[in-house]
């Protein structure tokens, strides 16, 4: 499709809502073997079965809070959006939120915080959140903003709302720049597209706050560069197991361990793979092989859902996996106004 298609919009968002809704059948599972994702995918075509709405989480609850603060106030607005966040969970507190994200929401929603940024930084003794909370839901600024350095500052922003360690919110950012480059069509060069990841994340990561926590974490100097070195050297290989994508990118709740883990998923199934069903096109592939790495299965496939929608557009995802999903009407109609708000038209 052209690049910054009005497809690519609403494939992002549908993306990222069916990744979610059907990643929740496996959630923290620590083993899943693919016949099962693919017997759970074929029910959603099975009308007969009556498997009813697959509900989404929290992932596309904070995501649409994201959409509607960016269209509402035309722009990023942090007392908005916090709001948002804030009212969005009291009204619907069961959808699966991080355990620690949730005080964060309850201080968010008292009339008098004067700092949204505040509760977040108190989070974990003052080290902030690493978890991929800001992650899962920062594919809208790479919809809401044409230029690299406004989706970069927004999408930390966006995620410092909840998340204050570097390692949380750069995830977002990461994130957000996959989307962004999916969108304008670079994923037509695989290698071109994670050399271009990489050279963005060196400046992110080279920010003094974000040396500081990797050294307190005891991780790589640039944590998420190393992350993306990986993939790279993954993608050199034919042949890759599910337990070494585990061990190499993890598939757990830290932002680190499965936003890099995400943007493989989406590269690794750029072309049919063995232990896939052949009839399955680019992004349901995708969301499969997402759910067959299990652990955090909903937020890995709602990341690399939103990847791929945004390379492989509205066409490819199956119609049926929409009326199956909730919100994910809702989803296609938000992608078309943020096409909109994007070329500022
Ligand atoms: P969060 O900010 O509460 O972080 C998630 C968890 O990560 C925390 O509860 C901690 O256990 C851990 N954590 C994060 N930062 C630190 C730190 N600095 N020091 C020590 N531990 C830390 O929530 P979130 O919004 O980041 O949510 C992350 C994931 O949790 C999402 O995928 C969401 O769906 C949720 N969730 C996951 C599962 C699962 O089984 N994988 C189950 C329920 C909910
Ligand atoms: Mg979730
Ligand atoms: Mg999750």
């Amino acid at each position: 499709g052209t690049p910054a298609s009005l497809s690519r919009f609403r494939g992002a968002l549908v993306g990222a809502v069916l990744g979610d809704c059907v990643g929740g059948e496996f959630e923290g599972a620590e083993e899943v073997p693919m016949e099962s994702v693919v017997q759970h995918l074929n029910s959603l075509d099975d009308e007969t079965k009556g498997t009813g709405i697959l509900e989404y989480s929290d992932d596309t609850a904070m995501t649409r809070c994201v959409v509607q603060s960016l269209l509402g106030r035309a722009g990023f607005d942090e007392r908005d959006m916090a709001r948002r966040f804030a009212k969005e969970y009291s009204a619907s507190p069961s959808r699966g939120y991080g355990s620690g994200v949730v005080q964060v929401l309850k201080k968010l929603s008292s009339p008098q915080i004067k700092d949204v940024y505040q509760p977040a930084k108190d989070q974990f003794n003052g080290r902030g959140s690493f978890g991929n909370g800001g992650a899962m839901r920062a594919a809208p600024f790479a919809l809401a903003f044409p230029d690299l350095t406004d989706i970069k500052k927004f999408a930390r922003l966006g995620a410092m709302l909840t998340h204050s360690c570097s390692l949380g919110y750069n995830g977002a950012v990461l994130q957000a720049l996959a989307v962004h480059l999916s969108l304008r069509g670079a994923l037509d060069l695989p290698q071109q597209f994670i050399n271009r990841l990489i050279t963005e994340m060196e400046e992110v990561e080279g920010d003094e706050a974000a040396l500081r926590d990797a050294r307190i974490l005891k991780e790589a100097e640039k944590p998420y560069c190393e992350r993306l070195h990986r993939i790279r050297d993954l993608m050199d290989r034919s042949k890759v197991s599910i337990e070494e994508v585990i061990a190499e990118l993890g598939n757990g709740i830290a932002a680190l361990h499965s936003v890099p883990t995400a943007i493989f998923c989406v590269l690794h199934c750029l072309q049919p793979r063995e232990g896939l069903p052949e009839t399955y096109g680019g992004l349901e592939r995708t969301v499969a092989y997402s759910l067959a790495l299990g652990g955090d299965t909903d937020t890995i496939a709602c990341m690399a859902g939103a990847i791929a929608g945004a390379h492989y557009g509205i066409e490819a995802v199956p119609p049926s996996w929409i009326r199956c999903c909730e919100g994910a009407e809702d989803a296609d109609v938000s992608g078309g106004l943020l096409h909109a708000l994007y070329h500022r038209t």
